[in-house]
């Protein structure tokens, strides 16, 4: 029974890939994922081609306000780079595997690298609204209960069956990361080895489930990126998460001074350090790229 469903999604992911093939001659070495609020990081490319997602055959439609719905095509330094202006999240309904077919696409568009970025709260006491966390480790709260992107019959074309993941943040790419924020002078808002907290959402967490999150070691929290990196994982791409911290979550005891987690809250951090962070991710994608 579970046969039609298979094949459909791996038949979606050849039409996609074969359609956007046919639009663009770009064949990038990088993919970078743009979380709420940052879609600007695609400014930074060149002769660029923009192909939005509703004109793309069986690609999932985008619904989320702060994410513009489109793959941005481009170049710079020498690199070519396909930005994702717009993500999918479970909590729109999408299907888990739904929501990670643009990186099986993408790798078969010749697709070597991701860079996956979101805006998240801060768990961690000592991080700041506008820093930038390198993420190091993950935990995936939906993963452990079995929603997961790999459940299923293993697609052999991609990866194996069982894929590890205690190596899934490049520690190359995370020191990478780490030089690049010194030449930027960056180093009092970045901050390394994160570990990111994947919950479903579409609510914000309460003061105890940040509590819980916290207590074995999450350092920000956030409602994407895991299920994106687990199959990019899947496939041998190397990837680096970057976690913008739009607000520092409500841990218990405290929730009567404090300021409960908002859309716009997590939308206006991100426009506040755009810029600087565009400039920060150009320049990886060019390091990357030509390393
Ligand atoms: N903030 C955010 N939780 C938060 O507190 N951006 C995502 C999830």
């Amino acid at each position: 029974a579970t046969m039609p469903v298979i094949s459909a999604e791996k038949d979606d992911v050849d039409v996609i890939a074969d359609f956007l093939k046919e639009a663009t001659t770009y064949r990038p070495s990088i993919l970078v994922v743009c979380g709420s609020g940052l879609g600007s990081l695609s400014k930074c490319l060149e002769n660029t081609i923009t192909i939005h997602y509703n004109d793309i055959p069986r690609f999932p439609k985008s619904t989320v306000v702060g994410h513009a719905g489109e793959l941005v095509f481009g170049e710079i330094g020498g690199v070519q780079v396909v930005c994702m202006r717009g993500r999918f999240h479970t909590y729109e309904g999408h299907d888990i595997r739904k929501t990670t077919l643009p990186i099986r696409v993408m790798s078969l568009l010749g697709v070597k690298f991701l860079i996956v970025t979101n805006a998240a709260g801060a768990l961690n006491e000592t991080y700041n609204v506008g820093d930038v966390m390198i993420m190091a480790d993950h935990l995936n709260m939906p993963g452990l209960a079995g929603k997961h992107p790999l459940v299923g019959p293993n697609d052999d074309r991609f990866g194996e069956r069982f894929t590890p993941l205690s190596d899934a943040y490049d520690v190359k790419l995370q020191n990478l990361a780490w030089r690049m924020a010194k030449q930027h002078n960056m180093t009092d808002k970045v901050r390394r080895n994160g570990v990111y907290c994947f919950v479903s959402g579409p609510t914000y967490e309460t003061p105890t489930e940040c509590r819980l999150l916290r207590l074995v070691g999450g350092d920000s929290v956030g409602m994407s990126t895991v299920p994106e990196v687990i199959v990019a994982r899947h496939c041998g791409m190397k990837t680096i998460g970057l976690s913008l911290i739009t607000n520092k979550v409500v841990m218990p005891g405290t929730q009567r001074t404090a300021i409960p987690a908002s859309h716009q809250e997590v939308l206006d951090a991100a426009l506040a350090t755009q810029t600087q962070l565009e400039n920060y991710v150009k320049d990886l994608m060019v390091a990357i790229g030509t390393g």
